[in-house]
C-alpha cells in the first residue's frame, strides 16, 4: 500500500494554523532556524528490515498482524515510514533473513518507495538449516579453520548482495565469545577474528566501509570477542581505513558513558555509524529516546561537535540506523517514534551555543556549561522537526495520521491477521 503525497497535504492543512503558532513562537527564541531545518530535510536514517514485524524474547513473541512475510513487502513498509517523515529514506538488510531473489525486481520496488539500501548485515550468529559447520562455538574466533572459512565466505556472499543493491557498507556483529572462564583462548580468538576479518576486509570494494559492531555480553555470558569500543576500534584500526566502529546504544554495560566513547571514536575517525535504541538494563532494543532521551541529546551534542571539528557532512559520512525489536508496540508506530526522537535530539544538539558552551569550559564555568546543554536540551524543537518533514512533503504529526488512515488495519487486510516475517 502507498500513502499519496496530496493524502498527507490534506490532513496537514487541519494542522497547519497551530502548528504556525508553536513554529512562530520558537522562531522567537532561536537563531538559525533555516540552517538546522536544511540539515533535518537531510537527515536520513536507515530501518532494520528485521524489525518490521512483531519482536520477541524466549518467553514468547505476541504477533502483530499484517507483517511484511517477503523482502518487497519490507521495503513497503519503510516507504510508508519515509512517506510520512521523510527521514525513514533507506533499508538495512540482514542476510539470510532477507537474500533477493531478483536484484532488479527488489531495486524496482525500493526505487517506487523512494528508498535506498543502507549497510547490509552478515549473521554468523544462527545455523541455518543445511549449514555444514556450526557456529555454537563461534565463527570467525572458531579453532576451527574450516567453520572461519564458512563464516568467511558468508561475508562475502553477503557483499555481492550488497553491491548488487547499491549498498555501501557491511555490518559485522558477531555473536563469538564464551560462556564460562577456560572456554576459550581470548588471544587466539582475537588473533583468529582478526584474521578471518582482513581477508573479509579485502573483499571489500573499493568505496565500502566495513563496521565492526561490538556488544557486552548476550548471546554469550562470560566474554565476547568483539566486546567493547576499544576491542572493535583495536579491529578497525589493524584492519585498514575502510574499517569502523559500529555503536549499538544497546550494547554497553550498565552506566557507559556513550557520548564520550562516541566523542573519542570521532576524534579517532574511526566511528562508522550506530545502532540507534534503547534500553534500561541489557540489549532491550527499545524504542531510541524512550528510556534516557538525555543521553540521546549528549550523545547527539558531542556528533555535531566532533563532525563539525572534522568537516565531515552530518547526513553522508556516518551510517545513521536503527536497530530494535518490538514486543509490545506496533513496529511501524515505535520506528516512526524512534525515528522522531533522533530527529528531535539532533535538533537539540544543532542549538547548542558552541561559542558560550567553549567559554564556559575555558572559565571551568562548570553550572554556566550545564545551563547552555539543559538550554537547548529543554527546547521543544518539535515545530522545528515538523517544519522540516512538512517541507519535504511528509506529515506534520506521522503517528496520528498513521492511525487517521487505519495503515495497520489495511495492512491486516492485505496481508492477513497472521502473515510471519523474517528476522528476530
Ligand atoms: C545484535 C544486533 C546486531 C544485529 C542483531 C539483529 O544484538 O544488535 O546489530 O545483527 O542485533
Ligand atoms: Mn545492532
Amino acid at each position: 500500500m502507498r500513502i499519496d503525497k496530496q493524502q498527507i497535504a490534506t490532513i496537514n492543512e487541519g494542522l497547519l494554523t497551530d502548528h504556525n503558532r508553536r513554529f512562530a513562537n520558537l522562531l522567537s527564541d532561536i537563531d538559525n532556524a533555516e540552517a538546522i531545518i536544511e540539515k533535518l530535510m537531510a537527515f536520513q536514517i536507515g530501518i532494520p528490515s528485521w524489525a518490521l514485524g512483531a519482536g520477541g524474547t524466549r518467553f514468547g513473541r505476541f504477533h502483530f498482524g499484517g507483517a511484511p512475510a517477503t523482502l518487497e513487502e519490507k521495503i513497503e513498509d519503510v516507504g510508508l515510514l519515509h512517506a510520512l517523515n521523510r527521514n525513514s529514506g533507506s533499508i538495512s538488510l540482514h542476510i539470510p533473513w532477507d537474500i533477493p531473489q531478483d536484484y532488479a525486481a527488489i531495486k524496482q520496488v525500493a526505487a517506487e518507495n523512494e528508498i535506498k539500501f543502507d549497510a547490509v548485515n552478515s549473521n554468523t550468529f544462527q545455523d541455518q538449516p543445511g549449514q555444514p559447520l556450526s557456529y555454537k562455538f563461534g565463527s570467525l574466533q572458531n579453532v576451527d579453520k574450516a567453520v572461519r572459512k564458512q563464516a568467511i565466505e558468508h561475508n562475502i556472499e553477503v557483499i555481492k548482495h550488497g553491491v548488487e543493491l547499491g549498498s555501501k557498507a557491511l555490518t559485522v556483529w558477531l555473536a563469538d565469545g564464551s560462556c564460562f572462564p577456560g572456554q576459550l583462548s581470548f588471544r587466539n580468538a582475537f588473533n583468529n577474528t582478526l584474521e578471518s576479518l582482513s581477508e573479509i576486509y579485502s573483499a571489500l570494494p573499493e568505496d565500502w566501509k566495513v563496521f565492526v559492531e561490538y556488544k557486552a555480553f548476550e548471546p554469550n555470558f562470560y566474554s565476547t570477542t568483539v566486546g567493547d569500543w576499544g576491542q572493535s576500534l583495536l579491529y578497525a584500526s589493524k584492519l585498514g581505513k575502510k574499517a569502523y566502529t559500529l555503536v549499538d546504544l544497546g550494547h554497553h554495560l550498565p552506566n557507559a558513558n556513550i557520548e564520550q566513547i562516541v566523542a573519542l571514536l570521532l576524534n579517532e575517525g574511526k566511528l562508522g555509524g550506530f545502532h540507534f535504541n534503547d534500553s534500561k538494563y541489557g540489549d532491550d532494543d527499545l524504542t531510541a529516546g524512550s528510556i534516557k532521551p538525555y543521553q540521546l541529546f549528549l550523545i547527539f551534542n558531542e556528533l555535531v561537535d566532533g563532525m563539525d571539528a572534522r568537516g565531515m557532512n552530518h547526513a553522508s559520512d556516518l551510517g545513521w540506523m536503527i536497530d530494535a525489536s518490538h514486543n509490545v508496540k506496533d513496529p511501524l508506530e515505535d520506528l516512526l517514534q524512534s525515528v522522531e526522537a533522533i530527529m528531535a535530539a539532533y535538533a537539540q544538539a544543532l542549538l547548542v551555543d558552541k561559542k558560550a558552551l567553549e567559554e564556559a569550559r575555558q572559565n571551568s564555568d562548570v553550572a554556566k556549561a550545564q545551563e547552555i546543554l539543559q538550554n537547548a536540551f529543554r527546547t521543544d524543537v518539535r515545530p522545528l522537526v515538523a517544519e522540516a518533514r512538512r517541507r519535504a512533503g511528509g506529515a506534520l504529526q506521522p503517528l496520528s495520521l498513521y492511525r487517521q488512515l487505519g495503515i495497520r488495519e489495511q495492512l491486516i487486510k492485505q496481508r492477513g491477521a497472521d502473515s510471519q516475517t523474517t528476522g528476530l
